[in-house]
């Protein structure tokens, strides 16, 4: 097989980089190591910042986005008992963030991809990259026992940070930057009303926790967690006290709660790897950088990655320019490392750090009073929390 643009990984960023080729009328192929529906089952993102809501309108898939996800124009800090809000759309001057879930993101993608017959290859097995330095390079995978081979122009790596493409670089052409956080996120969905029609981030002694949603009778809950815990230890009942005591009195009252639809938990992880060009494969989303989900970045980063990869082999095919190509390392990671920056410190500021001991507790609580104090610190948590801009 032949095609332009060999994409590994059918994640939102491998999906999204498929509706921007195929609109631009650029042959594409994916190939998925999973199902559609496992695909569909993890439960991860739920907040878009408008460039994302923008990416997404651009390739004629926002419709049911705009009709169920819920605009957020401000969050709450919980601290001390109270909280404060931040007002997105006052401190940004007019920007707001959409809460919709990364599962209905990755759904209206497959759809839109289904219906206009484009070429996706699940449950692909022991997916491999070659000859990325020649002009041809070429993706080679395994469906039961036929091998397959795809001769393509480039490979699009968005294969998420445990693929095969960022592996397939020689360790001496990569340089790669880590944090890894001594905590995890406990994450619960349950059919339950959210305890507020905005998200709460909340630092407690007991730790962060986070209120979130998917819609008005979908709620998702996060508790900080120790890398030791296992899901099993945690019933429905702990989680839910654990949570309440995190939040202020008026929030633990009004919270509703109920059975458990799905109970994960993750690490958290700050991580990057430079540049994400190798030859002609290019590394996009996950498969590039990591961030805390603190910030709410990830998902986001891997829509601008492939904004920016996408406008780059549009201009190769129909303008014969190679400007995006050589840039594109260099223009994503320049938004990357801010969007780390930022999630690194939305992180620091509302975790218990098991090892910062008293000193650090208190600086914390300084950060958080002298945020909530300050306009210009408001306006520099709300510019980041929607976004910053894709520069060109
Ligand atoms: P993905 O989603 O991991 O998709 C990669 C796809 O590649 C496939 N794959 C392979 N395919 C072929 N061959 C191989 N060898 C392969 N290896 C892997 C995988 O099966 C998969 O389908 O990466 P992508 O597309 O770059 O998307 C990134 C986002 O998924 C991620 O950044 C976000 O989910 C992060 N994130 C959040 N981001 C936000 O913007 N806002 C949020 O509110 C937010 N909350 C979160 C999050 C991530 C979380 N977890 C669990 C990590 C909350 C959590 C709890
Ligand atoms: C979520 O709804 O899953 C969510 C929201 C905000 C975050 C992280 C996760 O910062």
């Amino acid at each position: 097989m032949r095609t332009q643009v060999a994409i590994i990984g059918a994640g939102p960023s491998g999906l999204l980089l498929g509706a921007l080729l195929a609109k631009a009328g650029i042959d594409a192929v994916i190939v998925e190591q999973r199902s559609a529906e496992y695909v569909l089952g993890r439960i991860r993102a739920g907040v878009l910042e408008q460039v994302t809501v923008d990416l997404l309108d651009g390739v004629g898939v926002g419709a049911r986005m705009h009709r169920e996800g819920l605009p957020h124009d401000g969050f709450d800090l919980c601290f001390g008992g109270a909280r404060h809000r931040v007002d997105l759309l006052g401190l940004s001057g007019g920007k707001r963030v959409m809460v919709y879930g990364q599962t209905e993101v990755t759904r209206d993608l497959m759809d839109a991809r289904q219906a206009a017959g484009l070429a996706t290859v699940y449950d692909a097995a022991d997916v491999s990259v070659h000859d990325l330095h020649t002009a041809s390079p070429r993706v080679r995978y395994r469906t039961g026992d036929e091998v397959h081979e795809i001769a393509c122009d480039f490979i699009a790596g968005c294969d998420g940070f445990h693929g095969v493409c960022r592996q397939s670089v020689p360790p001496g052409d990569l340089r790669t930057y880590e944090k890894v956080y001594p905590f995890g996120w406990l994450g619960v969905l349950s059919r339950t009303p959210p305890v507020s029609h905005e998200l709460i981030y909340a630092s407690s002694d007991r730790g962060f926790a986070l209120c979130s949603m998917r819609s008005h009778t979908l709620s998702r809950y996060y508790v900080q967690c120790s890398l030791d815990d296992k899901v099993e230890q945690w019933s429905d009942a702990r989680f839910w006290d654990e949570l309440k005591r995190r939040l202020d009195a008026t929030a633990a009252a009004a919270l509703v709660t109920g059975p458990s639809i799905e109970k994960s938990i993750a690490p958290l992880r700050s991580f990057v790897a430079e540049p994400m060009r190798f030859g002609r494969l290019f590394l996009a989303g996950d498969a590039a950088h990591i961030v805390p989900p603190t910030g709410a970045k990830g998902l986001n980063l891997a829509a601008t990655d492939v904004g920016y990869l996408g406008h780059a082999l549009i201009e190769h095919y129909r303008d014969r320019s190679d400007e995006g190509i050589e840039c594109y390392s260099e223009r994503a990671l320049a938004r990357v490392w801010k969007a780390e920056r930022f999630s690194w410190w939305m992180t620091s500021l509302l975790h218990r750090f098991p090892d910062t001991g008293e000193f650090g507790a208190k600086m914390q609580r300084a950060e958080l009073e002298y945020l909530v104090g300050s306009h210009a610190a408001m306006a520099s948590l709300a510019e980041n929390y929607v976004g910053l801009p894709m520069v060109a």
